[in-house]
């Protein structure tokens, strides 16, 4: 049976909607300049996902488009994950060494002694050569986030929640940031525009509870000026903040997202709410349970147009007549 073809213009006119125009897209959600070079079985490092505090061997296990599955050599497929080629989160073998990181082997090698080398004419698989990688080694005027200095900064998992957090590791213009005394699940890596992170005394300013350290001795009554002293640590400098301006998407324009349920498709898709810097996305013709908030800026969205230029399949909106149609045929 002959798929008839999907067209986002025919879609856009049917529905008398509009697509999300370019301008209100990041660099890393736009149609890239160069191809996919990565091949499946190549090996290289990256970012755990669940543990952003994580660098791990990875190696690519299928290529579609501009977007990659990585696998956690020797650990389950359960854990595999969809990333862009122009992630920043994964880096070039070597590269942990290089810049002074611990690399998580994989499961069953000895948590030292991991050679790249000997690893790579053990699994007779290439490494992914250092040319594909973007987004590497951005010039950066100096960071001002430094490793070890205090921050108040959003709990992602709870937004809700502002804490105490640290740096807790720097790699070009992005940096780690991590709640005091909380295991690395809650971690994540942003850049001096984030709209999650404010500098020490927000909190008290905006008349919002600050969430003290786990364990603190006192969370009610916690006192930064103690807090540095009794840590020895540094704020960061409140001229590291530049909070970047709201994004410029709008309610009810269409776009490209990707399945969190099912990450290996990309469907056709809405925004149905907005707020300053987040989106409420609803998959086209699905039921809105599947609706999702998601950061304005996240990798995971593209502009109409981004799976043709890309040569990635897209899901066009989900029509229950499609299924007795094609049944009939
Ligand atoms: N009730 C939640 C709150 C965790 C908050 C952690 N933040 C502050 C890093 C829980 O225990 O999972």
């Amino acid at each position: 049976v002959k798929k008839r073809l999907w067209s986002w213009n025919e879609y856009l006119d049917q529905e008398m909607a509009v697509a999300a125009p370019i301008r209100a897209f990041t660099e890393l959600q736009i149609a890239p300049q160069g191809r996919n070079g990565f091949k499946a079985g190549m090996l290289l490092e990256g970012m755990d996902p669940l543990h952003p505090s994580k660098f791990c061997v990875l190696s690519v296990v299928e290529v579609i488009g501009y977007r990659l599955r990585l696998h956690f050599d020797g650990y389950p497929e359960c854990y595999d994950f969809w990333v862009n080629a122009d992630s920043p989160d994964i880096k070039p073998a070597g590269w942990c060494e290089m810049t002074g990181h611990k690399l998580q082997p994989p499961k069953g090698h000895k948590e030292n002694g991991f050679k790249w080398e000997k690893y790579q004419e053990a699994c007779n698989s290439q490494i992914a050569p250092k040319n594909l990688f973007k987004n590497q080694n951005k010039t950066v005027t100096s960071c001002k986030f430094q490793v070890g200095m205090k921050l108040e900064a959003v709990d992602r998992k709870n937004p809700y929640l502002v804490c105490v957090a640290s740096v807790a590791d720097v790699i070009d213009d992005r940096f780690l940031v991590h709640f005091d005394n909380w295991d690395d699940t809650y971690d994540y890596w942003c850049d001096a525009s984030s709209p999650h992170i404010h500098q020490v005394g927000w909190c008290q300013d905006h008349g919002r509870p600050l969430t003290a350290p786990q364990g603190h001795p006192n969370p009610e009554c916690f006192l930064w000026e103690e807090y540095l002293e009794d840590t020895g640590s540094l704020a960061v400098p409140s001229e590291a903040f530049c909070m970047r301006a709201p994004h410029q998407f709008q309610v009810n324009m269409k776009l490209e997202a990707v399945d969190r349920r099912n990450p290996i498709l990309i469907r056709v898709a809405t925004i149905v709410e907005s707020e300053d810097y987040r989106l409420k996305v609803h998959f086209d013709g699905w039921h809105q349970k599947f609706d999702f908030w998601v950061d304005s800026d996240h990798s995971d969205l593209h502009p109409a147009g981004w799976c043709a230029q890309t040569g990635h399949p897209l899901e066009p909106p989900f029509r229950p007549t499609d299924i007795k149609s094609s049944a009939n045929q």
